[in-house]
């Protein structure tokens, strides 16, 4: 296993790669172009200047998340071979740096989801984000995602820059005309360009999960259950097409078990990476996200990590969205501190299962 915390870039992440450097066991950073458009080439040189910078603070920079995918590929329009041509050219580029796994989704249109970016936790106040599916009633699209953008504390968030939303209407219009089935064959159709090209130069391609688990805004997703990884891992039979397991998005649904399918992808050589996060229900479709403690929300972080431990071990591993705590401002979910105690709480789970 290898530690790794996401880190968007000196330009616009407020923590810096010293910083990340200091916590205890972590080995590098899962890294991001935080300039580059979907379906955009990310060239050599500024592949090379990034890891360079990364590698120069005493860190890695073998994942990145993520290399969007263009909303051409996921429609399966006409224009979506220039895109995938243009992704296979990243890939190449990346492989040439070292970069080992590509973390990527295939939501349409949105990434994650929240319905509060900044709710606080009256037991002791933090703040985390909150989705509560009742707050999505008669809302439209286009008015939750300039709300999201102007609470984002002047940061564009992973799956919400601006530029890429801005022709939401258009895209929503389309995807009217797109069921489940589609998206698949379109899905297909990736990666049957993008694995073999991946297997050429040692990349795996790891699948991040629908957050929520759930549809949203009558949108098609397909990569929230174990039934839906299965299908995705059989589109292109490869040890290349892989997903990654994050467990405060698949796990927003209760009746997704973490440990049983880290266990069943694990076994298969499947599992990419993980995004290790707490979650708390308060209702079937309302959750906050929380502390990494398995005492602080529903997930079993033990179970989790064992479950790595014994299936796929030589993963690569980050803590996903923490709190803001201390006072800390930033970009929400990416703070340092709760995912830096996160991280360390991770690593102690670890070495527990290897004495024991
Ligand atoms: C993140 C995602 O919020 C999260 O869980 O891990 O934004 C993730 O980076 C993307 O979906 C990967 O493409
Ligand atoms: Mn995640």
């Amino acid at each position: 296993m290898k530690m790794t915390f996401r880190w968007f870039g000196a330009n616009s992440d407020p923590v810096s790669l010293q910083q990340i450097r200091q916590i205890p066991g972590m080995t590098g950073v899962m890294g991001f172009l935080d300039y580059k458009e979907a379906g955009e080439v990310w060239t050599r040189e500024e592949i090379g200047a990034y890891v360079k910078e990364i590698q120069n603070a005493g860190l890695e920079c073998e994942v990145i998340e993520s290399v969007n995918v263009h909303e051409d590929i996921k429609m399966g329009l006409p224009t979506r071979d220039r895109y995938i041509q243009n992704y296979i050219t990243t890939i190449r580029n990346l492989a040439e740096f070292g970069v080992k796994v590509i973390v990527y989704n295939f939501m349409p249109v949105f990434d994650w989801l929240r319905t509060d970016l900044h709710r606080m936790n009256p037991a002791d106040g933090s703040y985390s984000m909150y989705y509560d599916e009742r707050e999505l009633q008669g809302v439209d699209p286009l008015e939750l995602v300039r709300n999201t953008i102007n609470n984002a504390n002047g940061f564009s968030l992973p799956g919400w820059e601006p530029n890429r939303l801005a022709e939401l209407e258009e895209t929503l219009n389309r995807y009217k005309n797109i069921a489940a089935d589609d998206l698949r064959a379109n899905y297909k159709y990736f990666l049957d360009a993008v694995i073999p090209v991946c297997e050429e130069c040692g990349i795996v391609m790891a699948c991040h999960s629908d957050d929520p688990a759930w549809n949203i805004f009558g949108l098609p997703r397909i990569a929230h259950s174990a039934e839906d990884f299965e299908k995705i891992v059989q589109l292109h039979d490869s040890p290349s097409n892989a997903i990654c397991i994050c467990t405060g998005s698949l796990g927003s649904d209760p009746k997704n078990d973490l440990p049983a399918i880290i266990r069943h992808f694990g076994k298969m050589n499947r599992v990419g990476c993980a995004h290790v996060r707490n979650i708390k229900h308060f209702n079937e479709r309302e959750f906050c996200e929380t502390a990494h403690l398995s005492s602080e929300g529903d997930i079993d972080m033990y179970e989790v990590m064992k479950a790595i431990y014994e299936t796929c071990p030589d993963i690569y591993i980050r803590p996903d969205h923490g709190r803001m705590v201390w006072g800390e401002e930033g970009r929400p979910g990416y703070g340092l501190y709760d995912r830096a105690m996160g991280a360390c709480y991770l690593s102690g789970i670890w070495e527990s299962l290897q004495k024991g």
